[in-house]
């Protein structure tokens, strides 16, 4: 049987997964530095499905350019550099991996927080420079029990959050365009309203124009010389000018970043300060999660293939 040719735009996470989809697909691999035109030249009209990451995403001209593109599967939750609108101009289908990656996702960012309060990287080092020996203990940290945080963005990540903050002793309230039904958690109206109401932030929604600048000099002055903001989400959500102003005039305490506005570069604004966690968009970047994404999108390649329903369409 012919296999079925898949474009792909990265390695998709744990070595096996690519030695799957080569072996299971004519899979097409080309990276950010390779000729993705003489590619397309070569094996464009014979694709009818492209694998990419949430960083890679999918252009509308992209898109265009493979006429019997059916199916875009994301190895990744976040679409948004996927130009949907357009995947559905064309009829094409697009899918995600959502679930596999909550507690992962969750996980790093109540750990991201704790590490903000405790001071871990300046204890790291106090440690290694040999700090504590000459100087003894290190100003105090910060407890996360009885703080109020605002999880903005309430879907499956930012309920994870919740619940994990909750199991940890803090407050907590959210905010989505949507309130839910449920009335388990208290609800502010606007990203505004949530800084005001709480010490810290965690940013949990989606990317994209919706949520473009969402947290800007109005939200963290709403947060105030205290709080900490966390952002899981992605750099766009953030005005970075305005957070790295914020933290230069300790108008808000801290941040703990895994996303940035133009990843992989972080502005030294940033790098040099140690009241900032930073890390690589590595939220979901553990082997077993890895291996759950890879595995998902190959599933949904798979019945895209054998024209079955797609396991996880956005
Ligand atoms: C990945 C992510 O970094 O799921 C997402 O939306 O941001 C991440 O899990 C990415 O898609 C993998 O390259």
């Amino acid at each position: 049987m012919t296999k079925l040719t898949v474009l792909s735009l990265a390695r998709l996470g744990p070595p096996e997964i690519q030695t799957r989809l080569d072996a299971e697909f004519d899979c097409r691999l080309v990276g950010r530095d390779g000729d993705l035109d003489a590619l397309i030249e070569a094996i464009g009209s014979e694709v009818t499905a492209l694998a990419t990451t949430g960083g890679r995403g999918a252009s509308a001209e992209l898109i265009a350019r493979l006429p019997k593109l059916q199916t875009i599967a994301c190895y990744g939750v976040g679409v948004d550099a996927i130009d949907v609108e357009a995947a559905r101009r064309y009829g094409v289908a697009v899918t995600n991996t959502p679930d596999v990656l909550t507690d992962d996702v969750a996980d790093m960012a109540v750990l991201l927080f704790g590490m903000q309060l405790r001071q871990l990287v300046r204890g790291d080092a106090w440690v290694r420079s040999g700090d504590w020996e000459r100087h003894g203990s290190m100003a105090l940290g910060r407890t996360l029990r009885g703080r109020t945080v605002g999880v903005l963005g309430f879907g499956r990540i930012g309920q994870a959050v919740a619940r994990r903050l909750a199991v940890s002793g803090a407050q907590v309230l959210y905010h989505k365009r949507t309130p839910l039904d449920d009335a388990a958690w208290p609800y502010a109206a606007s990203p505004r309203e949530l800084a005001e109401r709480s010490d810290d932030l965690i940013l949990c929604c989606s990317g994209g124009p919706a949520t473009h600048h969402l947290v800007d000099a109005e939200v963290l002055a709403a947060l105030g010389p205290g709080g900490v903001l966390v952002n899981i989400a992605r750099g766009s959500v953030v005005d970075e000018t305005a957070l790295i102003a914020a933290l230069e005039q300790s108008t808000i305490a801290g941040a703990a970043l895994d996303v940035f506005a133009d990843e992989p570069r972080v502005p030294a604004a940033l790098t040099q300060r140690d009241d900032v966690v930073l890390s690589p968009h590595a939220a979901s970047a553990t082997q077993e999660t890895r291996m759950a994404m890879g595995d998902l999108v190959l599933q949904n390649l798979h019945a895209h293939a054998a024209g079955r329903p797609l396991l996880t369409p956005v």
